[in-house]
């Protein structure tokens, strides 16, 4: 592997190796987090003209089914494209590597192959919306999916996310191989960062649950191009089936948007409070509990769907018991802060964000959790309250948090810590305003995926818009900030916050073979505040 990269930098412009089929984990790392982010900006474009639309209570803006276009586009765009390939490929694969010892994945060149994919996956899902677009949410729920006047549209979405799904399938086969196999001599699983634990976990559930969506979808498939009827009532089919095997893969899925966001964050808090972290093993096993409980509970988002009684049962009972591990977490972490030296960065803010936001999501997923709460706010604004909490809240406050702490290992550059303190704080005001009065709106009735609402309703959407832009003003600072800091800002050290994970012990940013020699070994790495390491 070394020597293809080698040859090239050694003969090209350093930068343009970021434009081409290169086999370097590192590169491809940051590959993925670039192109998400372009894609994020694309979906962010799109929920400023949603927000826009929902100012007022008539559908005065866009036509209503343009409106729904551009709420599937910008759901389906944030999850598949920004979110999934920002945290598993971005940060995943930057970071896996370097941190058990390793000199690439497993498999490099299928590392590249699972990332060039999202590019015309991404393509083919953007002109989807200009062949008609597809309107049926990103959940694409049969009959309206097969009945839809958007058929080339709909089949155009379909066969993007197939693509998607087939790169996150190799994706997850290679972060698995390479956490299991390529671990430097002398690192047990439990020496590990916790960020690879949750990777581990994460490539499980994408592995196993993957597929399932892959099926589903070409079942669909078939249905809209040749008239077959798994999913269509008129037929005989039925569109439920879809709703288990949609959610058995889509339940999952937000534990792989959010599970290497809890390993980011269980990486930040006790490097920028010089402590401990609290309750490794804990913290570790929870990943796993996770990952196990998280394929048992899909059926939570189907209370509504003639689910018989016992089953609800189940589904609520289950759902509840992934507030264990995942509480487990939480408290570790706050553990963790507690009477720590806390360093106010940028990295660190983002992840205190996350910490109280994700809260905030999770609780109001328990309450989704119970179907006897569920069965009044199922498809309501709370239900879009508790996803952005989770989702934004969580999973993009741990991306950001993430970019800013490695930022200096990735470019080898310092970032500003005034504009990236703005950035903060303009994200956490412009969040909250845009989405906590989604939980009253939701309380209140009013549905979600809808252009037009009751008038009583208009206050409190007016300050979710007002929300929306000061969020949307708040990727400026950050922009701004990161691309001048990438080009002119000060060099960075080898290791700026005297962390001690085996990434930092190399250069910044790391040779193409990740350490000139070979990587030290590092058994503790989080033993802050003990010995020379306070
Ligand atoms: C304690 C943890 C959580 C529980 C108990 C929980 C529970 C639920 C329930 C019951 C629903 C269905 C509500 C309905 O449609 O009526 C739901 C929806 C959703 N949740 Fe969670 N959730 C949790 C954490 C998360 C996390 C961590 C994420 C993502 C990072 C997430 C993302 C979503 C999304 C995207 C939906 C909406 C799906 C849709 O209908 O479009 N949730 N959650
Ligand atoms: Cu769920």
């Amino acid at each position: 592997m070394t020597t293809a990269v080698t040859s090239y930098s050694a003969s090209r412009p350093e930068w343009l190796k970021y434009f081409s089929f290169c086999i370097d984990h590192k590169v491809i790392g940051i590959q993925y987090i670039v192109t998400s982010f372009l894609f994020y900006l694309i979906g962010g474009a799109l929920a400023g003209l949603v927000r826009a639309e929902l100012t007022t209570p008539e559908p005065d803006l866009l036509d209503p089914s343009l409106y729904n276009g551009m709420f599937t586009l910008h759901g389906t765009i944030m999850i598949f494209l920004w979110i999934v390939p920002a945290v598993t490929g971005g940060f995943g694969n930057y970071l896996v590597p370097l941190m058990i010892g390793a000199r690439d994945m497993a498999f490099p060149r299928l590392n590249a192959l699972a990332f060039w994919m999202t590019i015309p996956a991404g393509l083919l899902l953007i002109a989807s919306f200009f062949v008609g677009p597809a309107s049926t949410g990103w959940t694409a729920y049969p009959p309206l999916s097969i009945l839809t006047d958007q058929k080339a549209g709909q089949v155009l979405w379909i066969l993007s996310i197939i693509m998607i799904g087939t790169s996150s399938i190799l994706a997850a086969v290679n972060f698995i191989t390479t956490i299991l196999k390529m671990r430097r001599p002398g690192m047990g699983l439990f020496h590990m960062p916790l960020f690879c634990w949750a990777m581990l976990a994460t490539s499980v559930l994408a592995l196993l649950a993957t597929p399932v969506l892959a099926g589903a979808l070409i079942l669909l498939l078939f249905d809209i191009c040749f008239g077959t009827v798994f999913f269509n009532p008129a037929g005989g089919g039925d569109p439920v089936v879809y709703q288990h095997l949609f959610w058995f893969y889509s339940h999952p899925a937000v534990y792989v948007m959010i599970l290497p966001v809890f390993g980011i964050i269980s990486e930040i808090l006790p490097v920028h409070a010089r402590k401990p972290i609290f309750g490794y093993k804990a913290i570790a096993y929870s990943s796993m509990m996770i990952c196990c409980l998280g394929l048992l509970v899909w059926a939570h988002h189907m209370f509504t769907s003639a689910t018989p009684d016992w089953l609800r049962i189940f589904f609520t009972v289950g759902t509840l018991l992934v507030a264990v591990p995942t509480g487990i977490k939480v408290f570790s972490w706050i553990a963790t802060l507690w009477r720590g030296k806390i360093h106010f960065r940028s990295s660190m803010l983002f992840a205190l964000g996350f910490v109280s936001l994700f809260v905030m999501g999770g609780l109001a997923g328990v309450m989704l959790g119970s179907a006897p709460i569920d069965l009044h706010v199922h498809d309501t604004y709370f239900v879009v309250a508790h996803f952005h909490y989770v989702l934004f809240g969580g999973s993009v406050f741990g991306i950001y948090a993430g970019l800013y702490h490695w930022f200096p290992k990735m470019t080898g550059r310092m970032y500003n810590e005034f504009w990236g303190r703005v950035h903060f704080f303009l994200t956490y005001i412009g969040f909250n305003l845009c989405f906590f009065p989604m939980h009253i709106l939701g309380l209140q009735g009013m549905p979600r995926r809808v252009a037009q609402y009751d008038p009583q309703f208009t206050s409190l959407n007016v300050i979710c818009s007002i929300g929306a832009l000061i969020l949307a003003l708040s990727t400026i600072p950050f922009l701004v900030n990161m691309i001048y800091s990438w080009t002119r800002g000060e060099r960075a050290s080898g290791n700026p916050w005297r962390a001690l994970t085996l990434e930092w012990t190399t250069l910044s940013p790391p040779p193409t073979e990740n350490w000139h020699g070979e990587p030290p070994l590092v058994t503790e790495p989080y033993a802050y505040g003990i010995s020379s390491h306070s």
